[in-house]
């Protein structure tokens, strides 16, 4: 996350922390994402990579240490939506199945709770908030480096962006005709504030008349915080038939 804050405890409490294990290693966090059910989370189709062995931490601020908030649960399986595309990253979308144990996956506590999914469009302009563990711009002396170089923070952050309507951001000036129905733009156009790598599959939530609803995952971006480059998110509404036929699945 560029621009943005520390996260304080228990205030994303559907932000997990996607962690791979290869070849025998420590489990390290790879992407974001979000608990939608005790059982189910959603992610990015881009952090999933075959043949390797994933868990979720929920309930967590900081990568480096365990937390007494923190679940540790398995990911049973991983559905990767089929019309995902690694070129355009269309359908960036995967649900996690969490593997239960005595019958319970994720736990609800003050720190890690289910968020909605949307189930209406919300307007342009609205703020939204996006979390994560991904890069963060570097200061060095008065010179703020934004796009690169970055530094991955221990403790996870949030940033406020506004959703930015898609005829805007398909202009040739802004990302072209790089977007499809599925993605959505957030972020500001005078740059400085957006979500970056290892923020991926995270989410971006918005607040529907008191309600948190998952709108966005954080999907792909040219750069991060620059001028004219909103990040670009997976629009979850568009995936919601998706989502409940993969659930009951
Ligand atoms: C990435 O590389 C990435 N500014 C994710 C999000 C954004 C840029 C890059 C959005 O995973």
């Amino acid at each position: 996350i560029y621009g943005g804050l520390k996260s304080v405890p228990g205030a994303i409490p559907w932000q997990l922390s996607l962690q791979v294990n290869t070849r025998g290693q420590n489990y390290r966090h790879i992407c974001g994402g979000a608990l939608i059910d005790s059982c189910w989370a959603l992610t990015a189709a881009h952090c999933i990579s075959r043949n390797s062995d994933m868990v979720v931490v929920l309930g967590g601020l900081t990568l480096d240490s365990d937390e007494p908030a923190e679940q540790i649960i398995e990911v049973e399986r991983a559905i990767v939506h089929n019309g995902y595309d690694s070129d355009s990253l269309s359908n960036d979308i995967a649900l996690l199945k969490l593997k239960a144990t005595n019958g319970v996956c994720a736990r609800e506590t003050r720190f890690v709770k289910a968020a909605c999914l949307p189930d209406t469009a919300l307007p342009y302009g609205k703020e939204c908030t996006v979390s994560g563990w991904g890069a963060t711009e570097e200061c060095k002396g008065n010179v703020l480096y934004l796009s690169a170089p970055s530094a991955y923070p221990n403790t996870q952050k949030f940033a406020e962006v506004l959703l930015i309507n898609s005829n805007t951001c398909s202009r040739p000036s802004v990302l072209g005709n790089t977007l499809d129905d599925g993605m959505i733009c957030a972020g500001y156009l005078e740059g400085g504030v957006d979500s970056c790598q290892g923020d991926s599959g995270g989410p971006l939530t918005c607040d529907n008349n008191g309600t948190h609803v998952v709108y966005g995952l954080v999907s792909w971006g040219y750069g991060c915080a620059l001028r004219n480059k909103p990040g670009v998110y997976t629009r979850v509404l568009h995936f919601l038939n998706w989502i409940r036929i993969n659930m009951v699945a």
